[in-house]
């Protein structure tokens, strides 16, 4: 008793300076740490959302975050295809430069050198709580892949990620298991887990042997091992407790990320949500299967627009709008046909996936890598429409800048920091921009484009895609031409020579940032 009154007074002094000094943390944290939301598409192309054109679908979600930030018109994925255009945005590195970053197999051992500093890494560093929810298709494991039935090592955990929930690949290769924390969720150590990309493996039907258990049927590739009525690329056997149900993947998804969120609102978060829509297979929610009038396509994209939805309204209802930047962009341009007789081909009716551009995912045409992109903050950054030139792989230089994060001459070798530009702040570009199809690569500079010649076919036979393969070199001035209609490399082969040169020395610097 006697020691009551100072131990008293010490206490309320604890309490009030505590309270004090939390009140300028959290405000510090809202103005120079805001919490980040990657919401990162698949597959969808420019052309794709209401905001950017399409007339046939409505996107209301993606429009009010199009007309309350800032709605790039010329920005860009670093590859058009998946796991190189994430590879470059994890790293900040250009994946053209690094063998094995193509599109990685479902049982691919992981692409990102632990050691390698991530975009998760510069945030992790700067005392956010960082997790990854979706799609990885970047590869797990050591050399020899993944063990699916024990702990999976190295994954996300090593790259800067607090939090993971995983599709490991893509929703069209095996094993259809989501993993957890390196784990893979619901599996029933009694029924393990085996893949086997070469050949059949169990004693599963697979879609070549057993097409009349399909409730969706192969135009090319995927027709081994059936999960869910679907067959897949890539043999598995086992797993049965564990296996996903394509029908409610968002669902899982958008929960974990709404989950992941919830558990983090006090501290600053960061969020890459990697949506597995629009990807092949394309099998909807119930809620939204025949919605669109385009088949599983649209009903894809309705679903998509609603998942935003439910991320925005979660950032809402935790009053945490205002302190969270989103961002929301795809991986890649348009396909159409992926490799499912999905009627996407015949209902698309006069919608137009790339918009005004030409070629689409795959392509070293501009609908290959120019893709919806904005970035959001309401209350913090004024709409705009802006057409500078900015790239996915620009975000781990423009974050390190935000959050005061010096980046080392090794790290993110190609990553521009752009991040007044990112805000709206400033209408300057990156001075180029290397766009990885799927053969070959090309160079933005200014209004110019120059596309290096390859032996590769105009037009893809499987998805019909106009490749922008060419053994002549192409030049387009995306100015006056964006849809690259005339070639002008013969009228201009000194403009040929000088970006063909710059290209030549961007990849022999092995950096673009100095
Ligand atoms: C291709 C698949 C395609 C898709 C793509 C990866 C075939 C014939 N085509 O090899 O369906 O899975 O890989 O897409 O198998 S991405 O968006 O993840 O890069
Ligand atoms: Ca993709």
């Amino acid at each position: 008793m006697k020691n009551c009154l100072p131990i008293c007074v010490i206490s309320v002094f604890v309490l009030i300076s505590g309270c004090a000094s939390k009140t300028s943390e959290l405000k510090g944290s809202a103005e120079s740490k805001p919490n980040v939301v990657i919401i990162y598409a698949d597959d969808l192309g420019y052309g794709d959302v209401s905001c950017y054109g399409a007339t046939k679908i409505q996107t209301p979600t993606i429009d009010k975050l199009a007309a309350l930030g800032i709605m790039f018109t010329n920005g860009h994925s670093s590859s058009a295809s998946c796991t190189p255009s994430r590879y470059s945005m994890l790293t900040g590195g250009y994946a053209f430069r690094k063998p094995g970053t193509g599109i990685a197999p479902g049982d691919a051992a992981m692409i990102i050198d632990p050691e390698t500093k991530t975009l998760a890494d510069v945030f992790h560093d700067a005392g956010y709580k960082t997790g990854v929810v979706g799609k990885w298709h970047l590869g797990l494991g050591g050399e020899g892949g993944p063990n699916w039935n024990g702990f999976i090592s190295p994954g996300p955990q090593d790259l800067g990620f607090d939090y993971s929930f995983l599709m490991p690949a893509t929703g069209d290769r095996v094993p259809c298991v989501y993993t957890e924390n390196g784990r893979v969720q619901g599996l029933d150590p009694a029924d393990p887990i085996k893949v086997n990309y070469k050949e059949k493996i169990g004693n599963e039907p697979t879609g070549l042997e057993n097409p009349e258990l399909l409730k969706m049927h192969p135009s090319h590739g995927h027709n081994n091992t059936i999960v869910n009525g679907i067959s897949r690329i890539g043999f598995m056997t086992g797993g049965k407790s564990a296996l996903w149900v394509d029908e409610y993947m968002s669902e899982a998804f958008t929960q974990k990320a709404e989950n992941f969120i919830d558990q983090n609102k006090e501290k600053p978060f960061f969020l890459y949500f990697a949506t597995h829509g629009i990807h092949v297979p394309r099998v909807p929610n119930p809620l939204f299967a025949g919605k669109s009038g385009m088949g599983p396509r649209g009903d894809a994209i309705l679903e998509l627009d609603w998942c935003v939805g439910r991320i925005l309204d979660k950032l809402e209802s935790l009053q945490l709008t205002e302190k969270t930047i989103v961002i929301f962009t795809s991986d890649n341009g348009p396909v159409v046909d992926d490799g499912y007789k999905d009627q996407a081909v015949e209902l698309l009716g006069g919608h137009k996936p790339g918009g005004p551009l030409r070629g689409g995912k795959y392509s070293a045409f501009n609908a290959g890598t120019q893709v919806p992109f904005i970035v959001c903050q309401p209350g913090k950054l004024k709409h705009k429409k802006s057409d500078v030139l900015v790239s996915q792989v620009d975000f781990m230089a423009s974050f390190s800048k935000m959050l005061n994060q010096p980046l080392q001459g090794k790290d993110a070798p190609d990553s521009y920091e752009m991040l007044d530009q990112l805000l709206g702040k400033s209408d300057t570009g990156r001075p180029h921009f290397v766009h990885q199809g799927f053969s070959t690569l090309a160079i933005i500079q200014g209004d110019w484009k120059y596309i290096v010649p390859d032996k590769g076919p105009e037009i893809s036979e499987f998805t019909n895609i106009e490749m922008g393969n060419n053994r002549m070199p192409q030049l387009y001035n995306l100015k006056d031409d964006p849809g690259e209609t005339q070639n002008l490399a013969a009228r201009y082969p000194e403009k040929v020579k000088e970006l063909s040169d710059l290209l030549l020395k961007i990849k022999e610097d092995g950096r673009t940032r100095f």
